[in-house]
């Protein structure tokens, strides 16, 4: 199949309710890197990025920080920029749903689809998480009613919406999934979406009522858009819709490329091909789906706070290695599961060892046993560790068409393994010291070629020292893509060939402060504060007090605890009259499995201190409503 040569590549645009994080960066230095591998490869290509900053997250957040919402938005976007910035995304446009062109385009995308009549009025009744900004179903709630992924209680809302007619397109749009004409990679991701057709896939509301900060609809001002549909519109609002000057180029003649986090994958695999089919309007070719760093098997994420920034990486290991790392530590497609620790060793094999030492091994030896110049080769068939490396552009360029980035990587890796052996087999060191000048230059040249080219294939990456070792071995700028098409032609290096000034991944080890604490032994007694939390202690108050009968050492107590009445039976009657318990707040392990004590039911256990003969019930010392948890 022949490639076209145009790209479009998005991420999905950010809220703007915190910092970006590195699962943000995650997504965003892979469309980096994907394009400017685009254009390593010899085509074009364009990226796409910005930040979501409608909708009542958004709203709240602002009203928390006291600014309006565009105030935080102003404020909140140039952070991603920086940070973007920082880590040297080079994107083509940085779009803001509160850009008024942006917002005149949603309103003309919906005019269009109500004027083909694909929205109708309805009600909507549902739980909405506002962290999610979606409705979710019962279903997918935790076993405490909570949302799965933020771990709040979603809101009933109920309300007269605007519904788009999903129902229409589900089956043209199945087919365009199954043909792949609409590509959905990794496979199990485009499973789990053709999954959801087996579903219950209703029409859904493209609008709110209650929410103020949006695009309000074009055809009814008392409601704005949807905060989803806002967004997902920016990916055609951007090259201007529906006949802005880049539209036809960006949209419709190049080979559109969506990627995101599993996590949105319904909005962009279902509900925008949907809207897009309805609007006439040619689909995105391809949609990636990667899926979640993790930290402690949580996802990163900004609602959790669990989040390591963006500068906590270039702090530790400077902007090049942050980029390879943040992309680098689990297959494209699959969850990671992220130690900090995990980043230093990745770090330190293929960075510090792999690359950075044979580069230094290398071209100080150059420099100082044949005077910073490589003989021309021989001519002739060219050796096998080149070829090689012409390999490696052609299998890189192959992972690359399915969006397989860390696989494209390993291949550059196991590339420079292959260098570094060929390097200690033909031991130059050893060759130079026997004087053997021309083999010593034929292995200094055959390795700094495949630098050259590991140079080049890893530039996506290491976008500042990846081009100071291609200038150090040409002796001026070259670009990375020029050394690509340069294949199998002997490479014209300078005849001053200096080593980098300085050491270009320098070993690191992990600072302390960053370790893991070391866990503790505990003693056999001690239990964690996880195991303290199992047991739920609440006040209550006896409202009633009498002995049990032929049980000297019961008494049966009637209280309350909160809303709830109990019953329970304790072994103090030696040590309390039951008239003079009647009133008393005190604390109860409310959690207890019910159980018979002489026959009379016993639901919970009173707590007492007890030292010999003596006895004491513990109580609240100050007055505090029954039901009261303790903690
Ligand atoms: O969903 N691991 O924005 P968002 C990997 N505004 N990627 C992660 C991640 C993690 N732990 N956490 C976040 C929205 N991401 C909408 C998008 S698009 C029309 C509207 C990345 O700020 C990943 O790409 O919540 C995920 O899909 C995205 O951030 C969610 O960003």
């Amino acid at each position: 199949m022949s490639q076209p040569d145009s790209f479009y590549v998005t991420t999905p645009i950010y809220y703007v309710n915190a910092e970006p994080h590195i699962g943000n960066a995650y997504t965003t230095v892979a469309a980096d890197v994907l394009n400017r591998y685009h254009k390593l490869l010899g085509n074009q290509s364009y990226f796409l990025t910005g930040t979501d900053e409608h909708g009542s997250k958004v709203a709240e957040s602002a009203e928390r920080a006291g600014l309006s919402p565009q105030e935080l938005c102003d404020k909140n976007s140039e952070v991603f920029k920086n940070s973007w910035k920082k880590l040297n995304i080079e994107y083509d446009k940085f779009i803001r749903t509160t850009d008024p062109e942006h917002e005149e385009i949603v309103r003309n995308f919906i005019q269009v689809l109500h004027d083909k009549k694909y929205i109708y009025q309805g009600e909507y009744k549902g739980l909405y998480c506002t962290g999610c900004e979606k409705f979710i179903t019962e279903r997918e709630l935790t076993e405490d009613g909570k949302c799965p992924v933020h771990l709040t209680k979603p809101q009933e809302v109920r309300e007269k919406n605007y519904f788009f007619k999903l129902s229409e397109f589900l089956g043209p749009l199945r087919q365009k999934i199954e043909s792949g004409e609409l590509e959905i990679v990794p496979q199990n991701r485009r499973n789990e979406v053709l999954g959801l057709f087996k579903q219950n896939l209703e029409d859904f509301s493209l609008s709110r009522e209650r929410v103020k900060w949006g695009v309000s609809l074009p055809f009814d001002e008392s409601q704005v858009t949807y905060v989803w549909i806002d967004a997902l519109i920016n990916y055609i609002s951007a090259p201007k819709y529906p006949d802005g000057p880049d539209f036809d180029r960006l949209w419709n003649k190049s080979t559109v490329i969506h990627l995101m986090a599993k996590d949105i994958l319904k909005f962009h695999c279902i509900y925008w091909p949907a809207m897009l089919m309805a609007a006439d309007v040619k689909l995105p070719d391809k949609i990636v789906i990667h899926g979640y760093l993790n930290l402690d098997s949580q996802k990163i994420s900004k609602s959790l706070g669990n989040i390591i920034k963006p500068d906590d990486m270039i702090g530790w290991f400077g902007v090049d290695a942050s980029r390879f790392l943040v992309l680098n530590m689990c297959a494209f497609g699959s969850d990671g599961d992220i130690r900090i620790e995990d980043f230093y060793t990745k770090y330190n094999a293929d960075l510090a060892n792999n690359y950075g030492n044979l580069v230094s091994r290398t071209l100080k030896m150059i420099d100082r046993n044949l005077n910073g110049i490589l003989p021309q080769p021989k001519g002739g068939e060219m050796p096998d560790i080149i070829k090689e490396g012409y390999e490696t552009v052609k299998r890189v360029r192959e992972k690359l068409v399915d969006v397989q980035i860390k696989m494209a990587t390993d291949e550059v890796i196991a590339y420079l393994s292959k260098l570094n052996a060929y390097f200690d087999e033909n031991k130059p060191w050893a060759l130079a010291k026997e004087g053997k000048t021309d083999e010593l230059g034929e292995v200094l040249y055959n390795t700094s070629y495949g630098i050259a080219l590991s140079s080049a294939l890893l530039s996506p990456y290491l976008t500042e020292k990846a081009v100071t070792v291609l200038e150090s071995l040409f002796g001026k700028k070259v670009p990375s893509e020029v050394v690509l098409q340069e294949l199998g032609n002997a490479l014209g290096f300078t005849d001053k060939i200096e080593p980098p000034k300085k050491n270009l991944f320098p070993r690191l080890s992990m600072p302390k402060d960053l370790a893991p604490k070391a866990e503790e032994p505990l003693a056999d007694n001690i239990i964690g504060i996880e195991d303290f939390a199992k047991v739920q202690l609440q006040v209550a108050e006896v409202k009633e007090a009498e002995k049990v009968p032929k049980a000297d050492k019961l008494l049966k107590l009637q209280l309350e605890i909160g809303q709830d009445k109990r019953q329970i039976v304790a072994g103090i009657a030696e040590f309390y009259e039951p008239d003079a318990l009647v009133g008393k707040k005190i604390i109860v392990v409310t959690n207890l499995k019910p159980v018979k004590l002489r026959g009379i039911e016993s639901n919970g256990m009173l707590l007492a201190a007890k030292k010999k003969k003596k006895l004491s019930l513990l109580t609240v010392d100050s007055d505090i409503p029954t039901g009261a948890k303790i903690s």
